[in-house]
């Protein structure tokens, strides 16, 4: 098996999955572009490809949240969901995420998506994610790396999901 160098070989046993970055506290910018960083330096994870950076008004949450910062990212993995979720949640902690109130301000948030086609819901992880496809700050930065990726559930597509959003392009 020449060729493969370190880190993750592509291949059997290699799973794409989704996530959703989310910003609205401290340099957002360095935050975002730091969890993506993170993600790509992470045992097990493979190629990571990652949208543009969208500036978003909170949805729900406490009154005088500051704007978010949001992007999505497609990543190659070996790791199954559990594992990956708790790679994201290793990351927020390290990139400085307090947890307080809920849908409250925060330095990173990482919402796993999608991972292919499973639907999983445990206690401690549902997929796909149950909000994804109400949300225009999610849908929005998907649709550009992922246009015809099918929510496994709902059976439309993310082009589609947002469409339903009256939002037609990005
Ligand atoms: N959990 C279960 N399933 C998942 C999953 N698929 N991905 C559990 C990630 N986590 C999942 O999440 C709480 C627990 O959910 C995790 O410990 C995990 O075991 P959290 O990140 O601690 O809490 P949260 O983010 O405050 O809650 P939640 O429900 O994830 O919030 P949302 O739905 O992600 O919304 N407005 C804009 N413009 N942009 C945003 O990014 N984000 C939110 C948070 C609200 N408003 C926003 C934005
Ligand atoms: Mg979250």
């Amino acid at each position: 098996m020449g060729g493969g160098g370190i880190g993750v070989k592509t291949g059997m046993g290699m799973h794409e999955a989704y996530i959703g970055l989310g910003s609205n506290l401290g340099d957002r910018q360095v935050l975002v572009s730091s969890a993506v960083q993170a993600l790509r330096c992470s045992p097990g994870v493979g190629r990571v490809e990652v949208s543009s950076m969208y500036e978003t008004p909170p949805v729900g949450g406490p009154a005088g949240q500051g704007c978010y910062l949001n992007a999505a990212a497609r990543v190659e993995t070996i790791l199954d969901p559990p594992e990956l979720l708790r790679l994201l949640i290793g990351i927020e902690e390290r990139l400085g995420r307090v947890r307080s109130e809920r849908w409250g301000a925060r330095t990173i948030d990482l919402d796993l998506l999608l991972y292919e086609d499973r639907v999983v819901a445990t206690a401690e992880l549902t997929i796909p994610h149950p909000r994804m496809h109400e949300r225009v700050f999610v849908l929005a930065p998907l649709a550009e790396i992922a246009p015809d990726v099918c929510h496994p559930i709902l059976g439309l597509t993310v082009r589609e999901l947002l469409a339903s959003h009256g939002v037609s392009d990005v």
